[in-house]
């Protein structure tokens, strides 16, 4: 039910939250301007969407850029938010220089590692004490067949030990920062031991390794109740912190490709409230090894999902509309 009541009745999230975990948006250059408001009300902590992104801040071999970086790290401190930092080493998103030598030749494991190291420390120590936890690694895990980690230049280049050698930098270069793993698909029962086995591996080698970062892109059908309290119990059987680090429940299944739709259907909504009431009850059960719920985007009127995997094809993935108002999913998530 949309309760008929003044923009000052409508309770900030992040203090109806406050005892159980922070709550997080993913900005950019663009939202960060349109959704201000939004922003400084309900939200203590954010993520930038791309621009802290290895192509973003390096885009040329020691030419680093951190303008846009930099204004969102002020724009944190101005509010009282926290910054997570978003994401040092990932197979996307990631210049072409990185992997080649002058001469158009791939590099070998040794410069690509100096490379990394370089990178990671740079960033890091740039806002040491102003970024409080780091996705180290993105999507390092294999969605499909038996094998643990995804082929990318990455295991190519320098073998499946990237992973600890990343972590290992990222501790040196800011020993206070909590650095994390961070995956999508994080609830699917095959995923999910993937990443367990990953991630105990790394613990067993005493990786510095704080927490696992779950992606959290949902929708209205999966994953199940059961899921996801299946993962949240075997990720916290690991002794690390959890992060929901990029929260979104789409209006569509995702087998569902239609294009026709200018505004979610009323089922659509009802369905999506109830996913955002229920998942929220398994969080705050959860909330002794939570501590941060970040959404990827902060309201209707912008998110990745109106492209993605679908281009072009508006989505309404979030629990306030384009306009910025509470949608029911708001007031089922608030009121406990
Ligand atoms: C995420 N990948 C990335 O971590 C984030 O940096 C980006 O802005 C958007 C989504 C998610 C993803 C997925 O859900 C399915 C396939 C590939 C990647």
């Amino acid at each position: 039910m949309t309760k008929n009541v003044t923009k000052n009745n409508i309770p900030s999230l992040q203090e109806v939250y406050q005892n159980n975990f922070k709550i997080g948006a993913a900005v950019n250059p663009r939202t960060l301007q349109m959704q201000q408001e939004l922003l400084k009300k309900h939200f203590n902590s954010i993520t930038a969407e791309n621009e802290m992104k290895f192509e973003e801040l390096q885009p040329l071999e020691g030419k680093f850029t951190f303008d846009v970086s930099d204004q969102m790290v002020e724009f944190a401190q101005a509010n009282g938010m926290q910054v997570r930092g978003h994401t040092l080493v990932w197979h996307n998103q990631t210049p072409e220089w990185m992997f080649l030598n002058d001469d158009g030749t791939t590099v070998d494991r040794e410069l690509l590692l100096e490379r990394m190291k370089s990178h990671i420390t740079t960033v890091m120590q740039r806002y040491k004490g102003k970024i409080f936890c780091w996705d180290v690694v993105n999507e390092a895990v294999s969605d499909s067949g038996e094998e643990i980690l995804r082929k990318s230049r990455w295991t190519e280049i320098i073998g499946e030990d990237f992973i600890e050698h990343a972590f290992r930098f990222a501790h040196e270069a800011d020993p206070e920062a909590l650095l994390f793993y961070n995956d999508y698909n994080e609830s699917d029962p095959v995923k999910r031991e993937k990443i367990y086995k990953l991630v105990a591996g790394l613990l067993e080698k005493d990786v510095p390794i704080h927490g696992i970062g779950l992606q959290a892109h949902w929708n209205i059908k999966q994953p199940s109740y059961g899921n996801v309290k299946e993962a949240l119990e075997k990720y916290a059987s690991l002794g690390l912190r959890i992060h929901l680090t990029e929260l979104d429940i789409s209006v569509f299944e995702f087998s569902d490709r239609r294009t026709d739709l200018t505004e979610p259907t009323e089922d659509m909504l009802t369905l999506q409230a109830e996913r955002y009431d229920k998942f929220f009850e398994i969080l705050r059960e959860y909330s002794n090894v939570i501590d941060s719920v970040t959404f990827w985007g902060g309201a209707d009127d912008y998110t990745w999902l109106s492209d993605f995997p679908v281009r072009g094809r508006k989505n309404w993935p979030f629990v306030f509309d384009e306009n910025h108002h509470p949608k029911e999913s708001f007031w089922k998530i608030v009121d406990f």
